[in-house]
């Protein structure tokens, strides 16, 4: 059954985003907050990045400055791992059917992630474009942002440029390193182009695999926490190791399985996947 209307694929199309509403139900939204909330207040008791992945690098980062009385968890890896209520979010629900719709029918788990910025910490996140994080064979790939805050102007808001999913593939390897983001001029062009991506808890942002985006700092005294959850079409293969590797990687969430391959003409520099905990460590390289 389709959940979109002509003009939210059309939107989709031109511009490489789309905002969802009501993408959570009210209790959905209250047990995803309540296991974040369980997992904030077990970060006060770490002073450094902590936990396991399937990988072995840490599941929990912590932004530098963290501190019990101001915790500032960053970003959880792969929490459908730990989870129920995120693992069944991650299955289904408006914004995966609205995603089979765009890329699909047949569509494959990738990753996922908590997205957090508490209240005073300095989280930023650096213009990128996913793709180049997670090389494949087409870019038939959609992040599913779903806000499980208000998220507002002040408290960090995803930012896209809309329309950049149809312009180039830029580097983010700058002087022999891979950063994680674009060029300098590059940057300078998505600020002027950005726009914020805002709405109540319970919404969701779904954005396409070469859509060029960032955030800012989170201003306010409010946190701003997104779940994030990554698909790709099933005939969309991977190129190079997962950067957030699951036990759920390619679980098939809609569709069937073809046993076909799907190559689309791109050229890109390979990334690397990081040592730390997440991406962030790579993004500081950019200020070096
Ligand atoms: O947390 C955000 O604001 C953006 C997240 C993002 O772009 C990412 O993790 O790739």
């Amino acid at each position: 059954m389709d959940v979109l209307t002509e003009a939210q694929v059309g939107q989709f199309e031109r511009e490489g985003w789309l905002f969802l509403a009501d993408a959570l139900p009210a209790a959905t939204l209250d047990d995803l907050n309540a296991q974040f909330e369980a997992w904030v207040e077990e970060s006060r008791s770490h002073g450094e990045p902590y936990g396991l992945t399937f990988d072995g690098r840490p599941r929990f980062d912590l932004e530098p400055g963290h501190n019990p009385a101001q915790p500032a968890l960053r970003r959880i890896a792969s929490p459908t791992e730990l989870s129920d209520a995120y693992l069944a979010v991650m299955r289904s629900g408006l914004a995966v059917d609205a995603t089979a719709e765009l890329i699909g029918p047949n569509i494959e788990f990738n990753h996922s992630k908590v997205n957090a910025k508490q209240p005073g910490a300095a989280t930023a996140v650096k213009f990128h474009q996913d793709l180049l994080f997670e090389l494949h064979t087409n870019d038939s790939m959609i992040t599913v942002l779903y806000f499980l805050d208000d998220v507002t102007l002040e408290n960090g808001p995803l930012e896209v440029v809309p329309g950049s999913h149809r312009g180039p593939l830029y580097e983010h390897w700058q002087n022999g390193v891979f950063t994680g983001t674009v060029g300098d001029e590059v940057v300078e062009m998505a600020r002027s182009e950005a726009i914020p991506c805002v709405g109540p808890a319970g919404s969701a942002c779904l954005m396409h695999g070469r859509l060029l985006h960032g955030s800012g700092p989170n201003l306010s005294n409010r946190p701003r926490t997104l779940f994030i959850s990554t698909y790709r079409s099933e005939d969309c293969h991977p190129l190079e190791p997962n950067h957030v590797p699951s036990e759920h990687e390619g679980d098939l969430v809609r569709g069937a399985r073809t046993n076909r391959v799907r190559c689309t003409a791109m050229e890109m520099a390979f990334s690397e996947i990081p040592t730390g905990a997440s991406f962030f460590d790579q993004q500081a390289k950019a200020e070096m």
